[in-house]
């Protein structure tokens, strides 16, 4: 077995010695490659992690060798519940378990050898790292981009702190702890996403995953419809509804409004306010996805109040019913239970009228809702025109009358940044003795987390148990003056700091402008798919927010985004709460780092991961011993079956690297290394190909066998080697050469070969020439790709 150890701990010394990770300032060129950072929860590393960093490093060092000045930063995403239930887990504070847990990461980071340019990182919990966090959240409030308000919200009973929507699964159970999340009102900070919505949805300019663009469109959930006011019977309120079947409003035989619509105390009639109560504290419990859960049985009540369709003034009755949602559109709805199939399932459970006014062969409305498109009927002004045109029709009569318009609705919400937790950045706002918000100005920032806290969540923002902070408060601003006691979103933290990482260092401004224009976008962000909706939106948005603050010049933060596959055990994905977690210490001890990153890699393609077992590693071990001792050949001349072989890998190796198929690429090396390791004596220009090639994915062995070799300087900084397609075969042509028409023979060269030239390697094969040696050739036929033939005098 090549000495592995040795190799690995002399390189990691030797490249953190040299400037070679510290290309950076040079953006000419320039290639950003950046992983998520990972959260220092506790428990070190794993396979999940290695997953992430290892391959994404062989592509950087490729990118490297193909001449890119290439950044790529790594750090820490220390704020948040992990780190801060870690802490309370095992009783230390969360600052100290943090730190430790960051130099214990550290140190297994430094163990695969990546090019983590260590110069320019983030610590988010550092107090150098949060004052801009703090920075940022001031010019979003001074753009009015933050703001407060009484919100119910997600509250998880076991973590005791808000969700946000997107941490509430759809069974009703909070993402982390597993707790039935419970809904309650607080008042809370927001950052208005929603004004980014439109352009949000625009991906133009960047290569994503269809799967993740998809996931944000129907996160975003544009819809295009109208908003109606329908008169409340013998009152002179209204209801405001939102849909977007304008055209099926002939068919809305009742209205739905939300348990929590204000106009509900208006109109409940005196002898159903009981069932009302009952009704929607049940509601009161259960989560907007399980509300709208299509799969639910859908219960309501009836308001004991009618309303007017505006459209042809029939009286249609109010009902209450929690499958609307008072956070969507305008809390209410006209139902047409004939086109849609909620409103279906409601009428026939109450017996409500099914009026059908679009028709279609397709309809079967005694089995179901029709909702389709098709031919308007029983609708007056808009019958015998299809969907589009009734919609257009209805909207412009609405508009003309007064009753309503056309109208975009997003089911994007804004973003709730606040969280009842100690272990975050504090929100930089103060409260004077009336209770009105004002901003700490810049120059108190950072704001400090005080330290004398009871961070144990006792279901109260543990900030107010610091004495130190309210005697700070009042110290600056005046007796009865008050902190705010939430801290930020952890998400607040990961959605710029791929901007620190390029001015990690300034002391006076969060980022260098000129620097962060010319680095920025990423070019390549590889990470989870989980991230799909939260923080891969949060990051898009606080770019957009900054430009138009006037901070920076492009639009979007990750040009290429890529999503490497979940590694499982034994089905189940690994993570710490699963306890099913690999650490990957044991193997790079007993096979080495770069065996580890190549078995990874050879698992299965990168964008499926796989299923963990460790049967096949010792494949990988062999493999690279194999290298090894192909290298310690004698040098000499190389037999050309050798010299092809390492040129055919090559291509492929070439190829699978711009497209991240690390496994194919390994496969491809295998097969060459099969038929090397029988030559006796090797080129050194090909042991210098073979080196190359494998270098990115096995960088440690790779730069020894570089310094072993005829060779200067690291291999890292040589360059990415080139295919010579004369050699490959798969550039050459087999063809057959007849005599007379028939076939004598089969030549193969490459299909670039001259006629001249073609034509004298077919007469030189010897059962070709059998045939003509003693005759005269009367014609030389050459068709490139196809034929020769020689019609020859008998
Ligand atoms: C009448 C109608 C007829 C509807 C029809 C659909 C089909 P998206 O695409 O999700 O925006 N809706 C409106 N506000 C709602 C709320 N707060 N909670 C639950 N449902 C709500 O869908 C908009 C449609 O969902 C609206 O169009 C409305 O039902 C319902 F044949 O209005 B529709």
């Amino acid at each position: 077995m090549y000495p592995f150890k040795e190799i690995e701990k002399k390189w990691q010394k030797k490249w953190s010695q040299a400037s070679i990770k510290k290309s950076f300032k040079n953006s000419k060129n320039k290639f950003y490659c950046l992983t998520m950072f990972s959260y220092p929860s506790g428990d070190k590393l794993h396979i999940g992690h290695w997953y992430n960093y290892g391959p994404t490093d062989t592509f950087a060092r490729y990118k490297k060798m193909l001449g890119f000045n290439v950044f790529q930063p790594q750090g820490f995403d220390a704020f948040g519940l992990p780190a801060e239930n870690f802490a309370i887990k095992n009783n230390v504070h969360p600052a100290l378990s943090t730190k430790k847990n960051i130099t214990t990461m550290k140190s297994q980071l430094e163990s695969i050898g990546a090019m983590f340019d260590w110069e320019n990182t983030v610590t988010t919990c550092e107090k150098d790292y949060y004052k801009w966090n703090q920075w940022l959240f001031l010019q979003l409030y001074y753009k009015k981009l933050a703001y407060r308000k009484k919100a119910t919200v997600n509250w998880d009973p076991v973590d005791q702190t808000v969700l946000a929507n997107e941490q509430v699964l759809s069974d009703g159970t909070s993402e982390r702890s597993g707790a039935i999340v419970e809904q309650k009102p607080l008042e809370q900070w927001f950052f208005k996403i929603t004004n980014y919505a439109e352009e949000l949805l625009e991906f133009k300019n960047i290569d994503w995953p269809n799967k993740t663009v998809l996931m944000q469109k129907n996160w975003i959930g544009k819809s295009v419809g109208a908003s109606i006011k329908f008169k409340v019977e013998n009152q002179s309120n209204y209801i405001e509804i939102f849909t977007t079947r304008p055209d099926t409003i002939y068919g809305a035989t009742y209205l739905v409004v939300s348990p929590e619509h204000p106009i509900l105390s208006e109109i409940i009639s005196s002898d159903r306010k009981d069932a009302f109560d009952k009704y929607a504290y049940s509601s009161s419990l259960r989560s907007d996805l399980q509300r709208t859960d299509l799969n639910k049985d859908k219960k309501g009540v009836f308001s004991g109040s009618f309303a007017i369709n505006p459209i042809n003034n029939k009286k249609i009755p109010i009902w209450v019913a929690d499958y609307v949602l008072m956070s969507y559109g305008t809390g209410a709805v006209m139902a047409v239970p004939a086109h849609d199939t909620r409103d279906y399932e409601f009428a026939k459970k109450y017996q409500l009228d099914i009026n059908q006014v679009i028709n279609s062969d397709n309809a079967d409305l005694a089995k179901e809702a029709f909702t389709g498109d098709g031919t308007l009927i029983n609708s007056e002004i808009i019958n015998g025109l299809n969907v589009k045109e009734a919609k257009s029709q209805i909207i412009k009569f609405i508009e003309k009358k007064n009753i309503g318009f056309g109208k975009t609705n997003y089911k994007l919400k804004d973003w709730l940044i606040s969280r009842q937790r100690y272990w975050g950045t504090p929100i930089p706002i103060v409260y004077d003795p009336d209770g009105k918000a004002h901003p700490v100005p810049e120059q108190y920032l950072p704001w400090e987390l005080p330290d004398d806290v009871e961070y144990k969540p006792k279901g109260t923002s543990p900030l107010g148990t610091s004495k130190e902070l309210i005697e700070r408060t009042e110290k600056i601003f005046g007796k009865g003056w008050r902190p705010e006691l939430d801290t930020m979103d952890t998400f607040v933290c990961s959605s710029w700091y791929y901007l620190r990482y390029l001015c990690s260092s300034l002391k006076d401004k969060p980022f260098d402008s000129d620097i962060i224009n010319e680095w920025m976008p990423v070019d390549l962000y590889i990470g989870g798919s989980e991230h799909a909706t939260m923080h891969l939106l949060y990051a898009r948005f606080i770019t957009k927010a900054l430009r138009d603050i006037g901070e920076l010049n492009f639009d979007e933060p990750f040009k290429q985004l890529f999503h490497q596959g979940i590694i499982t055990k034994d089905g189940a994905k690994m993570s710490k709460s699963r306890g099913n977690t690999v650490s990957p210490d044991k193997f790079i001890n007993d096979y080495g780092s770069d065996v580890f990153r190549c078995y990874l890699m050879f698992m299965g393609p990168y964008d499926e991961g796989g299923d963990w077992n460790d049967r096949g590693i010792t494949g990988i071990s062999k493999f690279l011993n194999r290298i090894f001792s192909i290298i310690q050949k004698p040098t000499g001349e190389s037999l050309s079956k050798d010299t092809i072989a390492i040129h055919k890998a090559l291509k492929s190796v070439t190829n699978d690297l711009n497209n991240f198929k690390f496994n194919t690429a390994l496969s491809r090396m295998m097969e060459m290394s099969n038929v090397l390791v029988s030559c006796n004596t090797l080129s050194n220009k090909d042991k210098s190909i073979i080196i190359r090639m494998l270098a990115p994915f096995s960088p440690h062995l790779c730069e020894e066998l570089w310094s072993q070799i005829d060779s200067n300087g690291f291999v890292f900084d040589s360059q990415w080697p080139k295919t010579d397609s004369s050699l490959i075969a798969d550039d050459n042509v087999k063809i057959g050469v007849q005599v007379n028409g028939k076939v004598r023979g089969t030549v193969c060269f490459s299909n670039k070969t001259d006629k001249n030239e073609a034509l004298k390697i077919a007469k030189s094969n010897t059962n070709v020439s059998k045939f003509i040696k003693n005759s005269e050739i009367l014609k030389e036929i050459y068709i490139p790709g196809k034929i020769i033939n020689f019609v020859i005098k008998n």
